[in-house]
């Protein structure tokens, strides 16, 4: 029998728990259970329903069980920035509100009354990004400060998991940094910073690395699913996973992993904290055995995946590129980083109504809109990796597309024509193996970074795009 490991990859449309094992040399996935997730409306705030996602989570465990493969490890990851507060008994305080709620609408001026934008890139790395912890605890802070008083603990999205699972608290390091509160020097949570923006220093736990054994199921757990399990950190933040599981061993390619968001950058062994840096809000995510993740967050497929919804997902993804393919003369573009994108109405008018104010032709057709999307989203590319290239004085010659935007075949076209680079595309299930690799490599299954890189490269098809 095999030595299966799970990985649950919680994204912002969906979650699946896919199983992980090693045969003939290769990596062999399965997916034995998916879910829906979104974030949806609770009185005026935009929220997630952790309530349902656990019992999804455990859904799935069952799965595993009913299958009769059973791991002997699993990990949780999920998007970055969010968190939950907890009460001294373990209750969750407030609504669990996710990141494109208008709640950090003036935070970031708040805090620069504090300490300037320019210094706390320096002290974190992190770019600006509304949502960041940072300035969702502010608006705690201001608009329900009873909270904060009455908090014992902040858990990010993956530690909350796992403390349902476990009843242990604790706090991943990789998500952790995302919050904004972390030095990329120290990688402890930067406490003077914390101090200073008057956050309790005691809701921050203690700073786990990836790869670290959480512990085990809790009784209740154990008893609902039928077994018990090791619980193992992986790079809980999504993106962390993801770039772990990008099949390559040299430097010389830049990596987008393409999922709601399009994360492009670089793996580095130090952050770059300058102002040039800061100036084109590159950021320095930490990554797993203590690298960076310095890339660029570009608005991704969650526009394509909005307009989809609007027409209640009456066509597959597939479908929609093949209609951008048919209408690709269609010469408007967007800013896919502008913040009117975030979390607009209704992404199809928001589209149109920037090409109307920009004075450009407005879109009308789906296929129309989604090649305004898809070109847009590619000319971003170009512009990423010229200052990439730019800030680190150097040029990469291909691009590593990941996640399950990797299948976009009419995007990879696009972005090899748009960067002039050799796109590769795949693994397309990045984020969950990269999660498998983490205690893949805890378990010493893999001895390195780079063998557990040979074997992803090895093991899944990876389609090249020439320039
Ligand atoms: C991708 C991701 C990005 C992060 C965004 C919000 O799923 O984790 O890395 O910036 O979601 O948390």
């Amino acid at each position: 029998m095999a030595t299966y490991y799970l990985a649950v990859d919680i994204g912002a449309s969906s979650g699946r728990h896919i199983l992980g094992h090693m045969e003939n040399g290769k990596m062999i996935l399965e997916e034995v259970y998916r879910f829906e997730n979104g974030m949806v409306k609770k009185g005026d705030e935009l929220c997630w329903e952790f309530d349902r996602l656990f019992k999804e989570v455990i859904n799935g465990l069952k799965k595993c069980k009913e299958i009769g493969k059973i791991p002997v490890s699993m990990g949780v990851d999920t998007w970055g920035v969010d968190f939950v507060l907890l009460d001294k008994d373990g209750n969750v305080l407030g609504n669990t509100v996710g990141y494109r709620d208008s709640r950090t609408e003036g935070m970031d001026q708040e805090v620069y009354k504090v300490i300037s934008q320019e210094e706390l890139y320096e002290r974190t790395g992190i770019q600006k990004a509304i949502y960041n912890t940072i300035y969702q605890l502010m608006s705690v802070k201001t608009k329900h400060p009873e909270y904060l008083e009455q908090a014992e603990t902040l858990l990010h999205v993956p530690d909350y998991f796992h403390y349902l699972l476990t009843g242990v608290k604790s706090c991943e390091y990789t998500e952790a940094t995302t919050s904004q509160l972390v030095s990329p020097v120290t990688k402890d949570w930067d406490f003077e910073l914390i101090d200073k923006l008057g956050y309790p220093r005691k809701i921050f736990q203690k700073l786990i690395m990836p790869g670290t054994s959480i512990g085990h199921f809790s009784e209740a757990v154990k008893n609902e699913v039928g077994f018990d399990l090791e619980v193992v950190a992986p790079a809980t933040h999504d993106t962390g996973s993801a770039v772990l599981a990008v099949p390559a061993n040299d430097d010389d390619f830049i990596y987008i992993s393409s999922g709601t968001w399009s994360l492009m950058g670089l793996e580095r062994e130090t952050a770059d904290c300058s102002k040039e840096s800061c100036a084109l809000n590159l950021t320095n995510e930490g990554g797993y055995a203590g690298r960076f993740r310095y890339l660029k967050n570009i608005m991704g497929l969650w526009m394509i995946q909005s307009v989809r919804h609007e027409i209640n997902d009456k066509y597959g993804f597939a479908e929609i590129c093949a209609m951008a393919e048919d209408a690709k003369d269609f010469p408007s573009r967007v800013d896919a980083n502008d913040e009117c994108f975030l979390a607009p109405a209704n992404m199809t008018e928001e589209v149109k109504d920037y090409c109307r104010r920009t004075g450009q032709k407005v879109p009308e057709t789906l296929g129309e809109i989604a090649t305004v999307i898809y070109t847009s989203l590619a000319e971003c590319y170009a512009k990423t990796a010229k200052e990439l290239e730019e800030i680190t004085g150097r040029t990469y010659s291909r691009i590593h597309v990941v996640g399950g935007g990797s299948n976009a075949g009419y995007l990879n076209e696009l972005t090899a024509k748009a960067t002039g680079k050799e796109v590769h595309a795949g693994p397309g299930e990045a984020t969950a193996i990269g999660n498998i690799t983490a205690q893949m490599l805890k378990a010493e299954e893999f001895k390195s970074i780079e063998e557990a890189r040979t074997v992803i490269h090895e093991s899944f098809n990876i389609k090249i795009y020439n320039a």
